[in-house]
This record gives C-alpha cells, structure tokens and sequence, in this order.
C-alpha cells in the first residue's frame, strides 16, 4: 500500500477516536479565550438539527445567533455554493464578475432599494453603514467636516470593531480598547422623547443607528409605534434612519424586515447573518441612490465583499426565504411558542416572563443577572437535547432555524418544560 495513503489512514482512525472532551481542550490549548462555549462539540447539522461527536442529536435554538434561519445545511444553498465553488470563487473587485450583477439586481428588487454594498460580516456592514452616514452629512446636509455626529441606543449590540465597542456601553465589550471613537451619542432605547430630544438639541446629527429588536440586551422587544415615530422624527430633522437587521432580518421575526411590522422604511438598511443562511459570511448595506452614490471608487470596500460564492449563496438563501414561506411560518409558530411558554411561566416561578417577535424570543429567568441559573437551565437543556445559550444570568435566547414545523416545535416546547420542572435553583 502506498506509504502516503496509509498515513492517511492512520490519521483518519485517529481522528474517529477524538471525544467531545478532546476537542474541547484542544480549543482551550490552542484557541484565544474570546469565548465561553457549551460544552458540546457539533460536528453535523440538518434542517432544525445538530449532531454532536458522539452522535447524540439535538434541537438548535440559536441558529447561530439567528444566521441559519434556513435550517442547517438547507440543500439549495449548499448546491449554489459548490456549483460556485467549483467554476470561480473570488476575482475581487478590480474585475467584473458573471455573479455580482445578477445578484445585486436581485437583492435590490428583494429589498426595495436602488443600491447595495456587498461585504462579509455583520460588523463590516455596520461600519460601511456609518461611514456612508457621515459621507452623505458632509456632502449633501452640509455638516463642518468631522462633526458629524450619529445618535445610537443603549445597550446596543452592534458588532466587535473598535469603533463600534467606542459607541457600546458594556465595559465586556469595550474595558481597555479604547481610546475611543469620537461622534455618537447614546440615547435610552425606546425612548422616543429623548430621541426627539437629541435631534432637536444637536445641530450636527447626520443618522440614528438603532436595532429594530435588541438582541444582545435580552431580546428587548420596544413598544409598538417606537420604530415609526423614530423614522418620522429623523425625516423631519434632516437625519438617516439606519436600522440594524443584522439579526431581526430575514423573517426571523415573522416579517421579512422586522421594520415591517411598523411599515418603516429605513434610509440605510444593514443586513447579515441569515443573507446566506448560514453558509457564507455575507452582508449587505442597502440605500437609494441620492445616499449610496456619494461613495466614489477607492472609498470603501473589500477584497472578499460580493465575491461570486457570496453572490450565488446569498440569492440562493433569500429564494428559500420566500419559497418555504419563513416568515409566515416564523410569525405562525412565534404565536404558539410564547402561548406555550406563558402556559408553563403560569405553572412554575423559576420563569417569569417570555418576550420576543416571530421566533426571536427569550424567556426571563428568576434570578439575578449575576446569576448562573440562566447557564446551568441551557445545561440541563443540552443534556435533555436542546440548544441555547444564555444572555446574561437571568436571560435565556430561543430562536430555532425558521424551517421548523408546528409538530417539532411542540416536542421542543414539551423539552423546555420538562427541564423547567426537574431544574432545581
Ligand atoms: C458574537 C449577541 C446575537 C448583531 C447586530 C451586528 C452584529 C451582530 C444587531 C455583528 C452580531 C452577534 C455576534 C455574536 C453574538 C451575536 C449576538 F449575542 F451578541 F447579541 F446575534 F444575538 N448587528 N451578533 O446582533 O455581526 O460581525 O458578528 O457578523 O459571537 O459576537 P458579525
């Protein structure tokens, strides 16, 4: 036997041994601890499932913090992505290539916008987002050069970068990063007269950046009509709205934006995560003309942004959004998830609350948010065949990929509450 084809063998054996427990200390050894993990090691996913090393299977309800809302490894888009992968993968943007035109027709039809900006992760949007907002401040509203100012909420997630950590109001997030970067200023959110009050107070506001649902902050859900009058009072004061979809977009609340629960047009519309269902890092910044041409040639941009996997992914996994008709399903099974919920929250004290939109919810924890009740419940959950993750001590994140059916929905619900009944705090 060929020398190299039994090495291979051999490693192949080896490799079949690795537990769970060996993955996880190879991560802690080699890997930077930017991280705390559950203690699982997945190593396969289909549809609402995921599989472990050890082949015990599981209900995923984070969806990579809602990016696989299309279910795991959904045939159509893994299809595109190696029939893409095979013929051309990247060019980057000094050429033309055969995938961008199409896809950014389609993405901007999808949307409703004249422009989009292709870039790869959600942060990256957000930063394009912001860099946008202060080009068109300058040129176009007339604001003096580096004033412009952008309002953003407490508590806001948007991402890891250091200008977007300058802007957060976490100490985890931004402790020792600093210094930091000059011209936001941070508003309550949901609070629409200090919103009104910002705009009317600072002369040089060129856009409010806001999440339409709060994800990181515990799915804080904002009261009806916030988004509307947000969107009226940056109209009237001259200032872009810019909503972050990053994670509430693609039907993960029950509509295709969650700013259309409110029938919101955002003047800059930030998307990531679930544009490619999970398989690709792919974002978008979408705008009309009058803001999106003030970015030149040599402005902005990115080697892999609107690479021709990218493109071909993307259009693949907004198609599965409206062929399987997620949203629909999101806004149906968010219905029965919370009524379900609020059944068990009645018959225990251990949950007192459930919120969220379609299926982005969380339930609340009774507990400190110093506590580790919220950690050791998504423990028990992981052992009983669930997956979720805590945000906060006191807050649990339930989002399942959105390809999940009323039947499998329930049996999750009958996990949750069985775990809740055996769990002692
Ligand atoms: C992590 C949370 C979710 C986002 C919004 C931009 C980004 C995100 C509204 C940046 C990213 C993530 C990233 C993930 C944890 C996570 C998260 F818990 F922090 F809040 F989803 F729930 N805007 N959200 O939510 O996108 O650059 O990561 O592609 O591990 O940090 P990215």
């Amino acid at each position: 036997m060929n020398e190299f084809f039994q090495i291979f063998l051999n490693m192949n054996t080896t490799m079949e041994k690795i537990t769970s427990e060996d993955l996880m200390k190879m991560e802690d050894k080699h890997g930077a601890h930017n991280y705390h993990p559950l203690g699982v090691v997945l190593k396969r996913g289909e549809g609402v499932h995921v599989w472990d090393v050890e082949g015990k299977q599981y209900y995923d309800f984070l969806s990579a913090y809602s990016a696989v809302n299309q279910g795991h490894c959904h045939p159509k888009i893994v299809g595109a992505m190696i029939d893409q992968a095979k013929r051309l993968t990247l060019t980057s943007r000094a050429f033309y290539n055969d995938s961008l035109g199409p896809y950014e027709q389609f993405v901007t039809n999808y949307f409703g916008f004249d422009k989009v900006l292709p870039m790869n992760t959600g942060a990256e949007a957000v930063e394009t987002a912001i860099k946008l907002c202060r080009k068109w401040a300058y040129e176009k509203k007339g604001i003096a050069e580096n004033a412009a100012q952008i309002i953003v909420c407490e508590n806001n997630f948007h991402g890891r970068t250091t200008t977007i950590v300058s802007f957060s109001n976490d100490p985890v997030a931004n402790k020792n990063f600093g210094p930091y970067t000059p011209g936001f200023i941070r508003i309550p959110y949901d609070d629409i007269d200090a919103l009104e009050k910002a705009l009317k107070e600072n002369d040089n506001v060129a856009g409010f950046l806001v999440e339409p649902i709060q994800g990181e902050a515990g799915v804080y859900v904002p009261s009806e009509g916030y988004l509307h009058k947000a969107k009226e009072l940056c109209s009237a004061n001259g200032a872009l709205f810019i909503a972050d979809e990053v994670q509430t977009g693609i039907a993960r609340t029950g509509r295709l934006l969650a700013v259309d629960h409110e029938d919101v047009k955002p003047d800059i519309l930030i998307l990531g995560k679930a544009i490619s269902g999970g398989a690709y890092p792919v974002s978008a910044v979408l705008a009309d003309d009058e803001i999106m041409n003030v970015i030149k040639p040599g402005q902005h941009g990115s080697t892999f942004g609107g690479n021709p996997v990218a493109a071909k992914v993307a259009v693949a996994a907004l198609e599965v959004v409206k062929e399987e008709e997620l949203a629909e399903n999101a806004e149906r099974l968010g219905q029965i998830f919370r009524r379900e919920m609020q059944r068990i929250i009645d018959n225990t004290d251990l949950v007192v609350k459930v919120r969220g939109k379609g299926l982005l919810n969380a339930i609340i924890v009774n507990d400190t948010e110093e506590s580790e009740t919220a950690w050791n419940l998504c423990v028990a959950l992981k052992e009983n065949g669930l997956l979720a993750k805590p945000t906060h001590g006191n807050i649990i994140r339930f989002a399942p990929p959105l390809v999940m059916t009323e039947s499998e929905l329930m049996d999750c619900v009958r996990i949750i509450e069985e775990t809740i009944n055996a769990f002692e705090h």
